[in-house]
């Protein structure tokens, strides 16, 4: 029998969710649609397989078709970010950051990463996360003029602190990152290089940012931001002896049984990733950031860093419109615009007031809006922003937001 049947209560939420799907413009960077294949694989039997290990050294029987699915999908991530060793098994992106620290360094070393409020990540080194709790994480962050990473500072704190592993990689960051600027920095000082490049993987895959293959020792990444996958993790590597330790770390290190279902869906949206046709899509998702970042900065809006090379920007709302982020967010929601509230460089607010909206397009992409309905977004968001406290306009800029969405109906079905 199926849900609708059997459990009314989540069958109904799960409607609604798809319906607040279907009828709201999704900006949120590290969200996307994935296609029906991909969810197909995630919600099918393979959820009931236990298999402990890794393929043909497993700790069950019946393993014959799971191994085949999970060789699959990591041949598929060695060719697709052109790497030679890939664990497909991390439950999550910050599963994966955990179990890079446990095949590279000891509790207590000294990491650096870039600072949570000036773009990194909670796993990057926050003090209540376990990476800050665990490591003895310093930070660095962007310059204060241009609001472009700062690797004068990143080499200067590095020979301070002599880290035994330095993190580059990002969750609101919206330049290229040089990686090898970051590689140069930890061989002067010793140290690995890791990139973390969960919100970039699908321009990485797809050329438009540059690889940090060759240059980082291990790479992590989440499968379902720009990359368009299940919602999971991957590490890859090109080094032997580091590939053992992450297999190590990741079983029995830190998780049991893998999630078959999902590597599944992981191996069906590399495969999508592999495709021509994700090239071109992940060519729409820049342009598409860049021209939101243009029809907002030229109505007066503050982006950091003064626009984007990459699939998000960040817009100082405080200093453009006299709003919290967090304020600003609520306005967006109530006309179906969803983002989320994110710090911006020398952030005078807390975390969860902030001063600034992170707004990225993976999602639109998908959805397929162009150029056009990107410099409708950014007037339809400058509006609700500044006349937040007219509600016809509010209203009528609602009204808007769904007769766009009308004409790119999401399946979902
Ligand atoms: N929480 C994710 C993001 O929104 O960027 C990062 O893990």
């Amino acid at each position: 029998m199926g849900l609708k049947t059997t459990d009314q209560a989540i069958y109904k939420l799960i409607q609604k969710e798809y319906k607040r799907q279907n009828d709201h413009v999704e900006l949120i960077a590290s969200e996307n649609y994935v296609s029906r294949a991909v969810r197909e694989a995630q919600g099918s039997i393979l959820t009931n397989k236990y298999a402990e290990g890794y393929p043909k050294k497993r700790y069950y029987g019946g393993c014959q078709y799971v191994d085949e699915i999970e060789t699959l999908a990591i041949e598929r991530a060695k060719k697709l970010f052109g790497v030679a060793y890939a664990n497909v098994q991390p439950h999550s992106g910050s599963g994966a950051n955990m179990a890079a620290y446990h095949a590279l360094i000891q509790k207590g070393d000294v990491v650096l990463g870039m600072s949570l409020s000036q773009g990194g990540h909670l796993t990057h080194g926050m003090n209540l996360n376990f990476s800050g709790q665990d490591y003895h994480f310093y930070s660095y962050g962007v310059t204060s003029k241009d609001e472009v990473i700062d690797y004068d500072e990143v080499l200067r704190i590095a020979r301070e602190v002599k880290p035994k592993l330095i993190v580059a990689g990002a969750s609101a960051y919206s330049r290229i990152i040089d990686f090898k600027r970051f590689k140069e920095i930890a061989c002067e000082v010793g140290a690995y290089l890791m990139v973390d490049m969960a919100h970039i993987a699908g321009l990485v895959a797809a050329g438009l940012h540059p690889t940090p293959v060759g240059y980082a020792d291990i790479m992590t990444s989440t499968t379902h931001k720009t990359l368009r996958g299940p919602r999971g993790g991957i590490i890859l590597t090109n080094d032997p002896e580091i590939a053992k330790n992450v297999n190590k770390a990741i079983f029995p290190g830190l998780q049991g049984g893998p999630l078959m279902h999902v590597i599944a869906a992981k191996a069906v949206a590399f495969q999508e990733a592999l495709d021509p046709s994700f090239k071109a899509y992940q060519e729409q998702v820049v342009k598409n950031a860049q021209c939101l970042s243009d029809g907002l900065m030229k109505r007066g809006i503050r982006v950091v860093s003064g626009g984007t090379d990459n699939h998000l920007l960040s817009i100082d709302v405080k200093q453009s419109v006299g709003l919290t982020g967090k304020d600003a967010e609520a306005i967006l929601d109530s006309v179906h615009i969803t983002c989320n509230k994110n710090t911006i460089p020398n952030e005078t607010e807390k975390p969860f007031i902030t001063s600034g909206l992170r707004l990225g397009t993976p999602a639109v992409t998908t959805r397929g809006f162009k150029e056009a309905e990107m410099d409708i977004l950014s007037s339809l968001i400058d509006k609700a922003l500044r006349h937040h406290q007219d509600s016809i306009i509010l209203e009528d800029v609602r009204k808007e937001v769904i007769a766009l969405l009308k004409k790119f109906p999401q399946s979902l079905a």
